[in-house]
């Protein structure tokens, strides 16, 4: 007998209204107080200062300032500005995801239209990709715009509506247009924040201010640094390729703005910075600034992200004031906007683009380019293709790369308006130190009243004297792109100031959040050993300043760089576990009651090959008997995989085993030269989602799918499936016997 449980949300709204303000007669000098009393800045003025803050909280200053209420209730104002489910002339999230998926449709060979995350609320995170064959990669200048991380501030989402229908129309007729697609790889999230925008409100679901939850330059405003689904999905979309330039949506004020937001210290990249936003405000009469100076100083926000740990420039612009434009002003914001948009998309594709390869393989290589002036990197892709974006001039280029000699090229001239093409070689290096490769999350404590000059780029690389101030307790991860090998002894070196040591402690992990190893604490310059991580190998290194250090420009600990001894040994790695049981039901998996033949495929990741390899695999899990425990996987030279499949583990799984039942195992790893043990885990009767309907539809299948009868690990056969053309509703299944109560578009006996 099927259970029903019926969930039904009823959503209170707690909350006092939220009011916007104009506080007159104000200097900058107040808005520390205004944050830390819940005023939410939207402009600062040279005499006055706009903003929002709850009902409940406004006594403090209500009683301090003198100010005008120029909306009484925000929430009811943007019911009004954008009426009922379909936010009237305005687009709700649906809309958006509806047009989105037509014009995907319309236009295949231009367009591509991927899922790249849910919101808490299991809302689809949508990017559209348009470029000529926009199915393949075709190594063109990247530049990515973003909508709506507030919630409320639809006209975000709109201004990239406008931009991706304009680009799409006029395909083919203008012959701007259609040259930008054909060598320019476009990029649009028009809604960051799905529920934000569903319900109204500024922050996400879980009442989180997306903008101050990236993990760069992150400071205690959410939960912890990349701590919300929305921000983890936009991080990972910018693991995929280097971008040249990123434009992040907001409104409530009109200005076009560059980073940093976290210090008003200056970017490096300041001269194209405020060039590009100053060509921005030509279309759009937007006054140009640095965020933290014209601004406030807002930390964990997404241009720093985009531009302190992704190498990318970045422009925020705040599209109008009151963050709600009347409905009229709609068209005239997209249009300026777009203008804008197209001398952006112009620009993105000159300066300097070359291909970083092996000198003797023709490898790609993913490289650091550091262009100097003004020294800030920028990455090249995984085929080795980097776009740096800069005016007419002459300039040098620094380039290097994990295992490669560092190589410099001078006088570089870039004319005006084009871009100039450089093929560059690097020659191997295998002695070379492994270095920091990227800075993944950045939490620096800086002191009031002193500016810090030193950025977590400078941590890049090998040693050369630049350091980071991380500041009391502050703390960094670094990606070493290559994994560091527990060799004999000392495996990696923390690089400080030598004048002024500090204490750090520091952890290591293979996943960039987590989990993390502690593998010491030391002082100032020290070695560290993954002996005492207890791991064979570790890819990012977290470093935490201990807190002795006193206050001031350089307190905490001042990281210069992580160099790693190259270990001139093997190493194995598993890299991926095969199950094949056809003697069962032959789903590739280990279900319950099955006996399956398992191949593991082992990479040496280390520098000498690793010989006479066998293998023993060992459990304790009580469900589970290895029936075959030993196997060969003979030589394995340097950077190679091999596995066993001529010597199969055998593995049985009692059918009395728990549905999505985890085992650990270890396999134990002995050879002429060589021993290690390495964990893993198997899930056995896992649950996964099946395409019913293989007609090749990408990327995840949405389906609306109901189960009629309970049983057990059966797939397929007792689904009744429906496939929803467009858009399906991704439904949160959380458990067995649950059922959720959804409109099916059809009738149903
Ligand atoms: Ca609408
Ligand atoms: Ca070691
Ligand atoms: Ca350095
Ligand atoms: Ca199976
Ligand atoms: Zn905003």
């Amino acid at each position: 007998m099927k259970k029903f449980l019926f969930l039904i949300l009823f959503i209170s709204l707690l909350f006092s209204k939220e009011m916007l303000i104009k506080i007159n007669n104000v200097s900058k000098e107040e808005i520390p107080f205004l944050l830390k009393e819940g005023f939410y800045i939207y402009e600062v003025g040279k005499n006055y200062i706009i903003g929002a803050i709850d009902e409940g909280k406004f006594l403090p200053i209500k009683n301090k300032y003198s100010y005008e209420i120029l909306i009484e209730d925000m929430l009811d104002y943007h019911q009004r500005m954008a009426p009922g489910d379909n936010f009237g002339r305005f687009h709700s999230y649906q809309e958006i995801v509806d047009t989105f998926n037509i014009i995907a449709q319309n236009n295949p060979d231009l367009v591509r239209l991927d899922t790249i995350g849910y919101s808490v609320q299991n809302r689809l995170i949508l990017a559209m990709k348009i470029s000529q064959n926009a199915g393949s990669d075709e190594h063109r200048p990247r530049i990515v715009w973003d909508g709506t991380t507030h919630g409320n501030e639809n006209i975000g989402a709109e201004v990239c509506l406008y931009l991706v229908r304009y680009l799409l129309s006029n395909y083919g007729v203008d012959p701007l247009v259609t040259h930008l697609i054909n060598t320019r790889e476009i990029w649009v999230i028009p809604i960051v924040n799905p529920d934000g925008m569903a319900a109204r409100t500024r922050g996400n679901a879980n009442g989180v201010d997306l903008n101050r939850d990236y993990g760069f330059a992150w400071w205690q405003e959410t939960p912890a640094p990349f701590s919300q689904p929305e921000i983890r999905a936009i991080r990972n979309f910018f693991q995929r390729a280097p971008f040249v330039l990123y434009i992040t949506y907001h409104s409530g004020t009109r200005a076009a703005m560059w980073p940093w937001s976290y210090t008003s210290a200056a970017t490096y990249d300041s001269i194209f910075h405020s060039f590009l936003t100053q060509r921005y405000s030509y279309y759009t009469g937007y006054p140009a600034f640095q965020i933290a100076r014209g601004l406030y100083e807002a930390r964990g926000t997404s241009s720093d992200f985009g531009y302190g740990a992704e190498g990318a420039l970045c422009l925020a612009i705040e599209l109008c004031s009151p963050h709600v434009p009347d409905t009229t002003q709609i068209d005239t914001i997209c249009r300026a906007n777009l203008s804008a948009n197209l001398e952006m998309l112009k620009r993105v594709g000159w300066g300097i683009r070359g291909r970083v390869y092996d000198s003797l393989t023709n490898e790609p290589i993913k490289a650091i380019i550091e262009l100097q002036p003004p020294y800030s990197p920028v990455y090249s892709d995984t085929c080795g293709y980097f776009f740096r974006y800069c005016s007419e001039g002459t300039y040098s280029l620094r380039i290097f790369a994990n295992g490669y000699q560092e190589k410099i090229i001078d006088n570089i001239y870039v004319p005006p308006d084009t871009y100039i093409f450089i093929d560059i070689p690097l020659v191997r290096d295998t002695l070379q130190p492994l270095f920091a490769y990227k800075n993944i999350f950045a939490i620096i404590n800086d002191q009031p009243n002193y500016i810090n000059y030193t950025f977590p780029s400078f941590v890049l690389g090998r040693e050369n004297n630049k350091r980071l101030s991380l500041g009391v307790k502050g703390w960094v991860v670094y990606d070493m792109q290559i994994p560091i090998i527990n060799g004999p002894g000392m495996d990696f070196m923390v690089i400080e100031d030598t004048i002024d040591p500090e204490g750090c402690s520091v952890y290591v992990s293979n996943n960039w959040n987590g989990p993390w190893y502690f593998c010491g604490v030391d002082t100032g310059t020290s070695y560290f050993d993954l002996s005492n991580a207890g791991v064979s190998y570790c890819r990012y290194i977290k470093i935490i300043d201990q807190g002795y250090g006193v206050n001031g420009p350089t307190g905490g600990y001042d990281l210069d760089a992580i160099e790693a001894v190259v270990s001139n040994v093997p190493a194995l790695t598993i890299r991926q576990i095969v199950i094949y049981d056809s003697l069962g039901n032959n789903n590739g998996r280990i279900d319950p009651g099955e006996t399956c033949f398992s191949v593991i495929n082992l990479r040496n990741v280390g520098r000498q090959p690793a010989n006479n390899i066998i293998g023993i695999l060992k459990t304790n899990d009580q469900y589970v008997t290895i029936l075959d425990s030993i196997a060969s996987f003979g030589d394995i030279p340097p950077d190679s995989l091999r596995n066993n499949e001529n010597d199969r583990f055998l593995i049985y799984a009692s059918s009395q085993t728990p549905r999505s039942h985890i085992v650990n195992f270890q396999l134990y790893l002995y050879g002429s030269n060589y021993t290690d043990s390495l964990r893993f885990n198997l899930e056995i009767g896992e649950l996964t989602v099946t395409d019913p309907i293989p007609d090749n539809r990408q990327p995840e299948p949405l389906y609306y799918a109901y189960d009629d009868i309970d049983t057990f690990y059966q797939q397929c056969e007792p689904f009744e499936w429906v496939e929803i053309r467009n858009v399906g509703t991704r439904l949160p299944i959380t458990s067995d016997d649950q059922t959720i109560r959804i409109p099916l578009p059809f009738p149903i006996y």
